[in-house]
């Protein structure tokens, strides 16, 4: 993926384009990466046409969502509820004594205020009303995988990128890209927490206009916390906030066997720590809270190559370039 360049005449400096108003968000969707309209052969729906049919139909109302318009209502199949329950009933056991306090707390709030139960797939609307009333962040529907950049930058504006349709019904336990359940039940609950969504609009922020090689950084700070972090709890106890373990009974449970290596989150460790993605981890990395996670990621954002900071308007719900460097 490489990054748009343009010259500011006013003084020369080179500043990569980057979203200014929630607005500027609209132009993300016709720039999906693989998977958005078509699927791999590798992909467990790829011989199933009517997977295929059913999940354009779903991403194409992604594909014609606008800032401000109502999220699209999808009246999910019995088949794709079946799916749903599989997984929800495999995760909620796994989640006693794994998942982290937060999310343990958010979690029976979904259920009561936001359609969450093993015989429903929540509606992002409802899900996005209920967090916008938490923290202020809100979903948008997405077609499939965003560039790194762009992903990250919506996160500035407290908006959060979600898939809609499901995995396919023969591998409930497996899938090669985010889905309903990995959003909603991985992602969607932590989001509800005040630090954490700061902790996430924290990397977006750092992501505005900055180099191709810097947003690689993030992204490898995002995958070790906000996919796969793990964190101490008041009593020291080590627990899971990573939207990829939360979404995976297996990974769950192997995560906190005492197998994978744990390291303390590393200022200078985690953005060039290398993954695999189609695998468990080897490497995961362990946040004293989600304040001091905020906190390290303020430190290397300072560390970063941009001439500008920026600062976030709520108010006009706008990025604020504060031309001081
Ligand atoms: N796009 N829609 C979507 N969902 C993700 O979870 C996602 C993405 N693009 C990149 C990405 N995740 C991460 O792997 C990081 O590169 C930020
Ligand atoms: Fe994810």
């Amino acid at each position: 993926e490489s990054s748009q360049t343009v010259t500011d005449s006013s003084d020369e400096k080179h500043t990569v384009w980057f979203p200014r108003k929630k607005i500027d968000l609209d132009t993300f969707a016709e720039k999906v990466l693989e998977m958005g309209q078509d699927l791999p052969s590798d992909h467990p729906g790829a011989l199933d046409p009517e997977y295929r049919k059913r999940r354009y139909e779903i991403t194409q109302l992604a594909k014609q969502y606008k800032t401000g318009m109502k999220l699209p209502h999808i009246e999910y199949t019995q088949e794709e509820r079946d799916t749903w329950k599989t997984i929800y009933n495999s995760l909620k056991d796994a989640y006693k004594g794994r998942a982290c306090s937060e999310h343990l707390h958010i979690f029976p709030l979904m259920e009561k205020n936001c359609g969450y139960s093993p015989d429903n797939i929540p509606q992002i609307e409802d899900v996005s009303n209920f967090l916008k009333d938490c923290t202020g962040f809100t979903l948008r529907p997405v077609m499939g995988l965003l560039s790194s950049r762009d992903f990250l930058n919506a996160f500035a504006f407290r908006v959060f990128h979600s898939t809609q349709y499901i995995r396919h019904s023969s591998k409930p336990f497996y899938t090669p890209e985010p889905d309903v359940c990995h959003e909603l039940l991985g992602h969607a609950p932590l989001l509800a927490d005040p630090d954490f969504a700061e902790f996430c609009q924290e990397i977006g922020l750092a992501s505005l206009g900055v180099s191709d090689d810097d947003i690689k950084k993030l992204a490898t700070i995002f995958w070790f916390t906000v996919e796969f972090g793990l964190c101490k709890e008041k009593n020291g106890e080590i627990r899971v906030y990573g939207a990829g373990v939360l979404s995976s009974k297996g990974e769950l449970e192997y995560a906190l066997s005492g197998k994978p290596e744990l390291r303390p989150l590393s200022i200078t460790e985690t953005p060039v720590q290398e993954y695999p993605i189609t695998q468990y981890q080897p490497v995961y990395f362990v946040a004293e809270s989600f304040k001091s996670a905020t906190e390290m990621v303020r430190r290397f954002a300072a560390t970063l190559d941009r001439k500008f900071d920026v600062r976030y308007n709520p108010y006009t719900e706008t990025v604020e370039v504060l031309d001081n460097k």
